[in-house]
C-alpha cells in the first residue's frame, strides 16, 4: 500500500531509466549492461556517487566477482541501499517529557509550509498534541496559508504581526507550548538563502530563543529541499547546513520529478539523513523515508528469485 504510493511518486524517475533498466537483465551482454547501468546512474541524477559506483563495478568485473549482465541489477540495488541511512520508524527524537520543538527551514518555495502541515498531520496520527508557530512574518500571505492548514488540522497557531520579529513569535509559541502542555511544537520559517546574512542570523536567533524557553530546543531542525531542483538543491542545502545545524532532510516534491536519485546525492554530499519525503500537495502525502522501499520503487521490485 505504502510502497505503491512511493512507486507512483517515483514513476517519472523510473520512466526515465526504465529503458536502461530493461537492458540490465535477460540476455544482454555484460558490456551492454554496464553501459545501461552507467546511463541509469547519470540519468537518475545521483551526483558524484555515479562515478564511484562505476569504478567499483569495473573492479568487481575485473576480479571476476561479476560475470553476467543479470548480476548487475541486484548488485546495484545492494550498493545503492548501502548509501542510504535508515531513519527507522522513529525519525524524530521526541522528548520524553516537555514539548519537542521542530524547526522547519529552507530556501524560498521549497515546500516548508506544506511539509509543516503534513508533519502535524503525521504527529497527530500518532496521538500527539501539536502546536504550530508561524515564524514566517515576512509575507502576509504566509501566516494566512499556515492558518488555513491549522484550521483544517484543528491545531492552535501562534503568530505575530506582519513583518514582526520571527524570534518573538518563536518565544510566544514556546511559551504557549509549555502552558498548553503540547507534546510537539512545529515552527515554520520564511524561505531564505544561505547568502542572506541577516536572514541566516535571524534563524540563529529563533533557535536561541527557543532554547532559552525550552532547553535543548529546537530538538529537530529539518531542512526542506525541493527534489525537482536536483543537484542545485544539494548545493544550496550544503551551504545552508554549514550555517545552521540541521538534523535531517524533508525531501519535498519527489512526486513531481525525474530526479529521484537526488536522495543519494543528498545523503552522500550532505551526510544528512532523509527523514521524510513529500509525495504531493495534500496532508496525507508524507512518508517516513525507508531505504529499502525507496530503492525498490526506484529500480522496480526485486525479481521473485531474490525475494523468495
Ligand atoms: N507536487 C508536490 N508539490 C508540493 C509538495 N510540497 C509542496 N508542494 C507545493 O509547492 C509549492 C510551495 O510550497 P510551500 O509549502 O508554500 O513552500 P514554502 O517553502 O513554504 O514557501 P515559502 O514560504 O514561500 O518559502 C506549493 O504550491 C505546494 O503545494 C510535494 O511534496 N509535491
Ligand atoms: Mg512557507
Amino acid at each position: 500500500m505504502v510502497l505503491s504510493r512511493l512507486r507512483a511518486g517515483l514513476q517519472r524517475t523510473r520512466n526515465r531509466i526504465s529503458h536502461a533498466l530493461r537492458r540490465l537483465g535477460g540476455d544482454t551482454s555484460l558490456e551492454e549492461a554496464l553501459e545501461a547501468l552507467e546511463e541509469i546512474l547519470y540519468t537518475a541524477d545521483v551526483g558524484l556517487l555515479a562515478g564511484e559506483i562505476l569504478d567499483e563495478l569495473q573492479g568487481e568485473v575485473r576480479r571476476g566477482a561479476i560475470a553476467r549482465a543479470d548480476e548487475l541489477g541486484p548488485w546495484l540495488r545492494e550498493r545503492l541501499l548501502r548509501e542510504l541511512q535508515d531513519p527507522g520508524p522513529e525519525p524524530l527524537r521526541l522528548q520524553p517529557s516537555g514539548p519537542t520543538v521542530i524547526l522547519v527551514v529552507g530556501v524560498n518555495g521549497s515546500g516548508k509550509t506544506t511539509s509543516v502541515a503534513r508533519l502535524v498531520a503525521w504527529l497527530q496520527g500518532r496521538g500527539l498534541k501539536v502546536l504550530l508557530g508561524a515564524a514566517d512574518t515576512f509575507r502576509a500571505a504566509a501566516v494566512e496559508q499556515l492558518g488555513i492548514w491549522a484550521e483544517r488540522l484543528g491545531v492552535d497557531l501562534v503568530t505575530g504581526p506582519h513583518q514582526g520579529d520571527p524570534a518573538a513569535v518563536a518565544h510566544d509559541a514556546a511559551e504557549a507550548a509549555l502552558a498548553r502542555g503540547a507534546d510537539v511544537l512545529v515552527v515554520d520559517t520564511a524561505g531564505r538563502l544561505h547568502t542572506q546574512k541577516n536572514l541566516m542570523e535571524e534563524l540563529a536567533k529563533v533557535a536561541r530563543v527557543l532554547d532559552r524557553k525550552i532547553p535543548g530546543a529546537p530538538h529537530e531542525t529539518l531542512l526542506v529541499l525541493d527534489a525537482t531542483t536536483g543537484q542545485n538543491a544539494v548545493q544550496q542545502a550544503r551551504r545552508f547546513a554549514e550555517k545552521v545545524p540541521v538534523d535531517g532532510i524533508f525531501l519535498a516534491k519527489l512526486d513531481g520529478t525525474a530526479k529521484g536519485g537526488a536522495v543519494f546525492a543528498v545523503q552522500r554530499e550532505l551526510g544528512l539523513p532523509v527523514k521524510f519525503v513529500g509525495l504531493g500537495e495534500g496532508l496525507e502525502d508524507l512518508e517516513v523515508f525507508d531505504p529499502g522501499e525507496f530503492t525498490d520503487a526506484l529500480l522496480g521490485p526485486r525479481p521473485a528469485a531474490e525475494t523468495a
